[in-house]
């Protein structure tokens, strides 16, 4: 066979989040949101993720007391704010058919609280929506990606408060109105699975607000929060628009056990589960018996009403990140360390690792594609998988990153093949991200992840002009092929 064959209708693009690009913190009324408080500090990126896995309500004070925006990497973003015209172009360009980014929710109620949007908030998405809809693309759009009014965080209890769960839904509700004709997939919350291990961006919560309470029994009912909001979300869409899709967003990162002793695979089935578990709720519509136990002990509050509503509206695909893979051991005492996305696991001597401790895994995601699939029987989406490393632009203006082209098309080629042979339903593929962006975790720009170079350092210096790596025109090539991909391109 000469060919890979790329399932008709595919959907090929490329994917971002607001408060990593957009910038424009504090324009057009926009509220402050928790994002805008996480800033790049060498020496805790040193230490690990600390940084914005949590934070204290003191870095909360320092952050609102600073109003400049320069060495607040999320308050600038890459100034897609105002750039989306030429960037969306661009990005067109190279023959995507998808654009996947999340609506800020500070945006349009800049407080959480209030009881009107913001009406220029709503317009800069019409006006975003109506741009990749000019070029026939279509957009994916998550609800609830790192970004919730700071308010809601220090004046509630941010997801632990019913009162945010309601508000998030209102939120929702609204921007599903206003957009549903030029929006059909929606994700109401991304990686829905992440609270538990940054508690801070995917839910706002700060443990020194809540001293006197079990922090864990906050972090489980804020997540039981948050699938009771995501579940009311997808039985809105479902009874009103019958041509919108929601989906269930989980990361994937691969375990592996370290060796072939019983007790590691066992361990790494553990972990994996334990991912699992959230997919398992959104797609099988109710908690997984592994975790009953652990909700009863903490005291969860789960109405009758709360299960039969998840039970009832459940998702209609699996979307998920997938960027690298780890081991695991039952006991991992001396053995080498690797990081993954905010998680740190045992390194695995088979595989490359980035500029940044990320083990680089194509077979790892073919795994998860099977794993997936065979769990839930419905379409899968990988909506992130891209490769976070330090480029250099030349004096011509060019960026060399052949690095980045390896990863992508090793892991592409492991998806078509997965396609092709391994029985899988899978409705496309987002690389991470579009323009460069600011890292989720470490808040640096100079962990590149994308086709078009920003010229912006760490500290908020540079001119924000984009200049196209061969990546991207690797990518654009790639999609020339449409739905016949030739296996020398991709093999090499
Ligand atoms: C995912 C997040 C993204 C993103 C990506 C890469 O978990 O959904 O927002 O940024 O990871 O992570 P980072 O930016 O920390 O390298």
């Amino acid at each position: 066979m000469k060919y890979y064959h790329v399932p008709q209708g595919f959907k090929w693009g490329v994917a971002t989040a607001a408060n990593q690009v957009e910038g424009a913190w504090n324009e057009d009324g926009k509220g402050i949101s928790i994002a805008d408080c996480e800033r790049y500090d060498p020496e805790k990126a040193r230490a690990g993720y600390r940084a914005v896995n949590s934070m204290t309500s003191s870095e909360i004070k320092l952050a609102m007391a600073e109003k400049d925006s320069k060495r607040w990497g999320k308050r600038h973003g890459v100034d897609f704010y105002h750039q989306y015209p030429e960037d969306i172009k661009k990005l067109a360009a190279t023959g995507i058919n998808t654009f996947r980014t999340s609506i800020a929710w500070s945006r349009i109620f800049p407080n959480g609280d209030e009881s009107k949007p913001n009406e220029k908030g709503l317009e800069f998405y019409d006006k975003l929506f109506n741009e990749l809809r000019k070029y026939n693309i279509e957009p994916v759009v998550t609800l609830s990606h790192y970004e919730m009014p700071l308010n809601l965080v220090l004046n509630y209890d941010a997801w632990y408060d019913l009162r945010v769960r309601e508000f998030f839904i209102k939120f929702a509700k609204i921007v599903i109105d206003r957009f549903h004709d030029k929006v059909k997939y929606w994700i109401p919350i991304n990686e829905i699975d992440s609270i538990l291990r940054h508690p801070f961006s995917s839910a706002g919560l700060i443990r020194d607000r809540f001293i006197n309470e079990n922090f864990e029994k906050v972090i489980y009912q804020a997540m039981h929060n948050q699938f009771v909001a995501a579940a009311t979300i997808t039985k809105y869409i479902h009874e009103t628009y019958s041509d919108i899709q929601v989906g269930s967003m989980i990361t994937s990162t691969m375990i592996y056990p370290y060796n072939s002793d019983p007790r590691n695979s066992l361990k790494s089935v553990q972990l994996m589960r334990e991912s699992y578990n959230f997919s398992d709720i959104q797609i099988r519509g109710k908690y997984p018996l592994n975790l009953v136990p652990k909700l009863k002990n903490l005291h969860i509050e789960i109405s009758k009403e709360d299960l039969d509503l998840i039970s009832k509206n459940t998702a209609d695909f699996i979307a998920f990140s997938y960027y690298s893979s780890v081991c695991t051991a039952f006991d991992t005492k001396g053995l080498k360390v690797t990081k993954a996305n905010r998680m740190e696991g045992v390194y695995n001597k088979y595989l490359p690792t980035s500029d940044w401790g990320w083990q680089i895994d194509p077979v790892g995601l073919r795994i998860i594609l099977i794993n997936l699939y065979d769990r839930y029987q419905k379409p899968l989406f990988i909506v992130e998988n891209g490769l976070g490393a330090k480029d250099s632009l030349t004096a011509s203006g060019k960026i060399h990153d052949d690095y980045r082209i390896d990863y992508l098309r090793q892991h592409i080629k492991q998806m078509l093949v997965s396609i092709q042979n391994d029985g899988i339903e899978l409705m496309g593929y987002c690389m991470w991200g579009m323009t460069d962006m600011i890292s989720a975790s470490t808040s640096q720009i100079s962990k590149r992840y994308g086709l078009i170079y920003v010229d912006l350092d760490d500290f908020g210096d540079g001119t924000y002009k984009r200049y196209l790596k061969d990546s991207y025109f690797w990518y654009q090539k790639l999609l020339s092929f449409k739905n016949k991909i030739s296996k020398d391109f991709l093999d090499k």
